[in-house]
């Protein structure tokens, strides 16, 4: 062989070796110009603990649905406990997800106080806690922030729809909900304190239906038997489903709601503010369940050491006979 057909044999090989070694260290797409490689992976999915406060209405039928299917819509990989009711069950929850190191927990909480123990163990995990829905009176460096309702402002709402029906004259009858729930508790606050500017207008009665159907309805029969209670022109219900059960009683009882009693609620149920639409109640101030996105955004940013807002509070409508006929159309649960 010649030469010169000798080094170019040469050459040849020595270009192909040198086009397989760029080959080995071909990067990854996206690495970096300086050639140092990258993860294409995606980043490994949060886990999150999500504690819930039972199946008590339609409205955490709602919110369950917005929290599950919203974690699954981003990959979160969620471990979802249900308190069925139970504080005692909500808090050896706390004890599980901490156990098992989860990322981030969001508790809904039935009860606004006794928290810091469980909250105290969480942070000594070093696991962050995101209170959704229902606020706690924990002291706020206990927990990353609040997302849900002002049920305060809830309360004051209706009750200032009604004093404006009524001229401040009424004769009030409350069904409450689950004792001990901010829900019940601010939203009672609320109404007491707006209603307190009239003098005609006075709570006549209160008992709890539990934030469910079947037991306003129970509630409403025994206020409607009872005959201290016969002056009552107005129901006020701590939520819709209670106010859904109420009208039921009354209708059961020969009367009309909407017209012979006055019916007020919180939530903005679809049901109810169709009720409203066909004269059978009056007001609702809206509570929106559907928290998933915002709370789901808020683990994603405190996993990633983010800085989250202490409270985030929806903003919500009021629904009467002046818009429910157009909004029952659009309402989602
Ligand atoms: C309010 C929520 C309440 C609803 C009820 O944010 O906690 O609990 O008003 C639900 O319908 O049961």
């Amino acid at each position: 062989m010649s030469t010169q057909r000798l080094l170019h044999g040469v050459c040849l090989a020595v270009v192909a070796l040198a086009l397989a070694a760029c080959g080995d260290n071909t990067q990854p797409a996206g690495s970096s110009p300086t050639g140092s490689p990258t993860t294409n992976a995606a980043s490994k999915p949060i886990n999150v603990g999500f504690i819930q406060t039972g199946s008590e209405s339609a409205w955490r039928a709602a919110n369950t649905n917005s929290v599950k299917s919203e974690a699954e819509k981003r990959g979160i990989k969620l471990n979802f406990i249900s308190g069925e009711g139970s504080v005692d069950k909500q808090r050896a929850a706390m004890s599980t997800l901490i156990a098992q190191g989860v990322d981030v927990i969001i508790l809904d909480p039935l009860q606004n106080f006794g928290w810091d123990p469980s909250l105290k163990a969480a942070k000594n995990a070093n696991i962050p806690v995101i209170i959704a829905d229902r606020a706690i009176d924990s002291s706020p460096d206990l927990y990353v922030c609040f997302i849900g309702s002002n049920f305060d402002e809830e309360g004051q709402r209706v009750g200032e729809w009604l004093a404006k029906k009524t001229d401040g004259k009424a004769q009030i009858v409350e069904i409450e909900g689950q004792n001990g729930s901010a829900a019940a508790v601010d939203r009672k606050k609320g109404f007491e304190e707006a209603i307190a500017k009239y003098p005609g207008m006075k709570v006549i009665a209160s008992k709890s239906g539990e934030f469910e159907t079947a037991q306003g309805k129970q509630v409403m029969e025994a206020f409607l038997k009872n005959p201290d209670l016969k002056g009552m022109t107005a129901v006020f219900a701590h939520n819709d489903d209670m106010a859904l059960g109420a009208i039921q009683a009354i209708k059961e009882a020969g009367k009309q709601p909407g017209k012979d009693l006055l019916i007020v609620s919180v939530d903005g149920e679809k049901a109810m503010v169709q009720a409203i639409a066909n004269g059978e109640a009056n007001c609702t101030v809206e509570c929106k369940p559907l928290l998933g996105p915002a709370l789901f955004d808020a683990a994603e940013k405190v996993a990633a050491g983010q800085k989250v807002e202490a409270k985030q509070y929806s903003k919500e409508e009021l629904f009467d006979s002046s818009n429910a006929a157009q909004a029952v159309k659009e309402r989602q649960y």
